[in-house]
Formats: structure tokens, C-alpha cells, sequence
């Protein structure tokens, strides 16, 4: 389906929450005027019942210069992102215009389990053609997002950032940019993540002689020692920021002085981000929707499905905001400005960037985010399995199949171990979890290192099936995906 123009740039230009984002390319003067940051409209505030119409649909996507003929979500004919405040209810009534079934999980939010959107555990999937209305109370404020939960759809264009806004909120900051990262092939020189699927799957019949050339044509990078090396599945020709290439990047504006909040959301399938801002450290202030006591860093990994905030207060110029493929060779690129002078290049290095990335695990809750676990009723022991050779994943619940089972009410304690050579961003529906290694930091995506366990607590109080899963989602389709069930 062939798109007008003007749809094309509203999905484009959509992405930046707040209008704060100018769309100037890379290199090129700019001379869009300062933004100042988002207030919530008056219709935004009052509106108790957020009501919107969802198209899931064919569309075609400028990623600079490149046009992919992909799928993706369309909010009322505009932009997909959507700004809500925490107490509203939000009524989404998605319309299927895609050739097969699709389905809408919204990521991180502790939704009724008939809304959480994964086809086939919590609903039917929507079928091309017909309509499906999700409603819910949304109480948690933060960053989030949401996709489709079916097949590979995820690595296609359907997803799009949920912001929840805090009424509590002081808005210590000036200006405020949301950031979504993404790895892409999707209807480029006809590639697909049907196809890509399909050839991993195949390695598993290949002869070792020829198994093994594949794997060294899959090598698609040096690796990253911080991840245990192994860091990603397929070599994509792009990673996005907000959608572009970082050749025909985005440029965000500001005054130097101000303070600006970075709303970081990872929605790629196969790739971890290593992020920096040139000149700067980033104080980090909440993961996954939590409040985490504020750290700065240099430079910190947000895996496939955690998202992070930080707070950062510019200084006079023109400063590199890189998101580095882990272990890919590649990168996604953006511009930060606040003064004159020379827009850095989309392959410039710098001293953040060189620093050891911290891992979001490492944060601390701050205290408004803790959650009373209470006793701790009953364990689950998982193990993360698989391999590239043949390519098939899995989880095992305490040496079984799974699912992981509790009884309402109960405090489960999740020790998911990682027996694999990858890393694994696990993710759980329904819930977000308290770790108590990392002092009870709330996270609904935990990044497992290769040899790793990390206990993760929750409490039963949300009834149903959910969906638990590595955010891989070549992992998840070839089998590291179960339940929890109560
Ligand atoms: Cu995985």
C-alpha cells in the first residue's frame, strides 16, 4: 500500500514525543528553534478515558535516503506513540489491514491478562480485517512500549513508544527526547525476518563442514567481551534512532545549560545497544518504569525490551549521541545541539563510548520503587538452554518443559540461570520483578549474562497466563518462550 507523503513524515516526525526533535539530517546547519519541553495538553490531562484507533498496516518508511516497504502502526493516521498520564484509562481499538493475524502486547504494563495481547495464551489472534479493543487502567508511570507478540512481527515496524506521564511528576528538566533504537532489514534489498528465520532454522540441517562456514559468515562483528562475546543472531544492514540511519540522522535541540530527559526505548530484536552521549555523563533516574536511585555513567547496554531514563544538562555545542550495536561493528547515530559549530560525524569515537558500559542490573531502586515481597512461598529454578547449531532455544522450569506455576498470592522467587553462550534479555508479563541481588530494582526485562543466575521475585497478584520469554525474538520463535501460571 503505497503511502502519501504526509503519512510517511508523521510517522517520522511522530516519534518525538514532546515535538522536541528537529529533523535536520547530520551535518547539515540547524536552524530549527530551540524546543522547549512538552506540558500535557489540557485535553491530555482531562481526558480520563484515552480512546484512540490503532491501524496495524502495510506501510513504507523513509529511514534516510532508504525506503523500506515494511509494516507498522498508525494512531488515528498519525504518529503511533502514545502519551498518556498514569490513572487514565487507555481504550485502544486496533484494526487488522495487515495480509495475516497480528495481536498488541504492551510492554511492561501489569495489564487484566486478557489485554496483555499474545495470541494463542491470552486472546485469539485479529484476524486480517477484523478489529480487537484493549482497555485498561494505567497506573505505573515511565517509559514503555508496545508491539506485536505475533510471529516475528516484532523485528517488522510494529512498534511504537507508550510514555506514561506522572502527575506527581516536578519536571525537573527543560526539554525531553524519546529515543527508540532499533535493528532493521525489514523490506530493504528484499530481506525479511520471515527469511532470516527461515535460513537460521535451516542451519540446523546443514552438514558440520558447511554448518561451520555458515557460522563464520554469521560472525557479522568483533564481538563484545562485557556480553560473554557471542552478542547477536543476524547481521542487519541498518540500526535505527528514532528511525533513521545514522548517516541521515536525527538532531535534537536544546539551549546549552538546560537540563534534558532521555526517555531510552529498545525495541530491536537481535541487538543489544551500548549508549553514550559525547562531552557528558548520563544520570541515570529510572529503568523499565522504575525510579532507580540516579547514577551517572558514561556509558550503560539497554537490552532488547528494557528501556531507561536519564537526566543530563548540556553543555554549548554540537555532542555525538551513539547507541553501538553490541558486538555488531555498527551503530545507531543521532545529533545533540545547543550551539554552532561542526555536527559530529556519524562514525566519530569518543571517550564515553570507550568506557565499560554499566548494566541496568547494577542500578539500585530508589526507595518509592521497592516492592514488599514479604516471604518468599515458593521457588522456580530456570534454566535458559540452546544454541546456534542446531538453531533451537528453550527454557526449562525446575528440569521440565515448564510452565512455571505458583498459586495466587504466593511470593515467587524466579532463579533464572543462563546455560547458553549468548546473553538473554528474559521478559515477563504481568508483573515487573524485585531482584534482591540488585537490592529489590524493579525490572520486567533482565538482561542474563552467559553463565549467570539472577533471582527475581514477584508476587502473585495478577492472575492468569503470562507470557515469559526471551526478548531475542528469533530466540522466542524457535522456542525460549513459556509461562507462568497462576
Ligand atoms: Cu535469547
Amino acid at each position: 500500500m503505497a503511502l502519501p507523503l504526509s503519512r510517511r513524515q508523521f510517522l517520522l516526525g511522530g516519534l518525538a514525543l514532546g515535538g522536541s526533535a528537529a529533523l535536520a539530517a547530520c551535518g547539515r546547519p540547524d536552524t530549527t528553534p530551540v524546543s522547549s519541553r512538552s506540558t500535557p495538553t489540557t485535553s491530555s490531562l482531562s481526558d480520563a478515558k484515552a480512546a484512540k484507533q490503532l491501524s496495524a498496516e502495510p506501510i513504507s518508511l523513509d529511514i534516510g535516503g532508504i525506503e523500506a516497504k515494511t509494516w507498522g502502526y498508525s494512531l488515528e493516521g498519525g504518529s503511533p506513540a502514545i502519551d498518556i498520564t498514569a490513572g487514565d484509562t487507555l481504550r485502544v481499538e486496533v484494526t487488522n489491514n495487515l495480509p495475516e493475524s497480528t495481536s498488541v502486547h504492551w510492554h511492561g504494563l501489569a495489564v487484566p491478562n486478557d489485554m496483555d495481547g499474545v495470541p494463542g495464551m491470552t486472546q485469539d489472534p485479529i484476524e486480517p480485517g477484523s478489529s480487537f479493543t484493549y482497555e485498561f487502567q494505567v497506573n505505573q508511570p515511565g517509559t514503555y512500549f508496545y508491539h506485536s507478540h505475533s510471529g516475528i512481527q516484532l523485528d517488522k515496524g510494529l512498534h511504537a513508544p507508550l510514555i506514561v506521564r506522572d502527575p506527581n511528576d516536578p519536571g525537573d528538566y527543560d526539554v525531553e527526547w524519546t529515543i527508540l533504537l532499533d535493528d532493521w532489514m525489514d523490506g530493504v534489498d528484499g530481506q525479511t525476518p520471515e527469511a532470516e528465520l527461515k535460513m537460521l532454522q535451516s542451519m540446523g540441517s546443514m552438514s558440520s563442514m558447511s554448518a561451520m562456514g555458515s557460522g563464520m559468515m554469521m560472525s557479522h562483528g568483533s564481538g563484545d567481551y562485557m556480553l560473554g562475546g557471542d552478542t547477536g543472531d543476524v547481521p542487519y544492514p541498518y540500526y535505527l534512532l528514532n528511525q533513521r540511519i545514522p548517516s541521515a540522522c536525527r538532531t535534537f535541540t536544546a539551549k546549552p545549560g538546560q537540563k534534558a530527559k532521555l526517555r531510552f526505548i529498545n525495541a530491536a530484536a537481535d541487538t543489544i545497544f551500548k549508549i553514550a552521549l559525547g562531552g557528558h555523563t548520563l544520570t541515570l533516574t529510572h529503568t523499565d518504569g522504575y525510579a532507580v536511585e540516579p547514577t551517572e555513567v558514561s556509558s550503560f547496554y539497554l537490552a532488547m525490551g528494557e528501556r531507561a531514563d536519564a537526566i543530563v544538562t548540556l553543555d554549548d555545542g554540537a555532542f555525538p549521541l551513539a547507541a553501538i550495536a553490541a558486538g555488531k561493528d555498527d551503530r545507531a547515530f543521532a545529533v545533540v545541539r545547543t550551539g554552532s559549530g561542526e555536527a559530529p560525524s556519524a562514525t566519530t569515537t569518543f571517550d564515553e563510548l570507550a568506557t565499560a558500559g554499566t548494566f541496568l542490573i547494577d542500578r539500585r531502586p530508589a526507595e518509592s520503587s521497592l516492592l514488599d515481597v514479604g516471604t518468599i512461598s515458593r521457588t522456580s529454578d530456570i534454566e535458559l538452554t540452546g544454541q546456534m547449531m542446531p538453531y533451537k532455544w528453550g527454557i526449562t522450569v525446575d528440569g521440565e518443559s515448564g510452565p512455571v506455576t505458583a498459586a495466587q498470592g504466593q511470593n515467587l522467587r524466579m532463579t533464572i540461570h543462563n546455560a547458553t553462550a549468548m546473553a538473554h534479555p528474559m521478559h515477563l508479563h504481568g508483573h515487573t520483578w524485585s531482584l534482591p541481588d540488585s537490592g529489590g530494582l524493579r525490572k520486567d526485562t533482565i538482561l542474563v549474562l552467559p553463565g549467570e543466575s539472577v533471582n527475581a521475585d514477584l508476587v502473585a497478584n495478577n492472575p492468569g497466563e503470562w507470557a515469559f520469554h526471551c526478548h531475542n525474538g528469533y530466540h522466542m520463535s524457535t522456542g525460549m518462550m513459556t509461562s507462568l501460571q497462576y
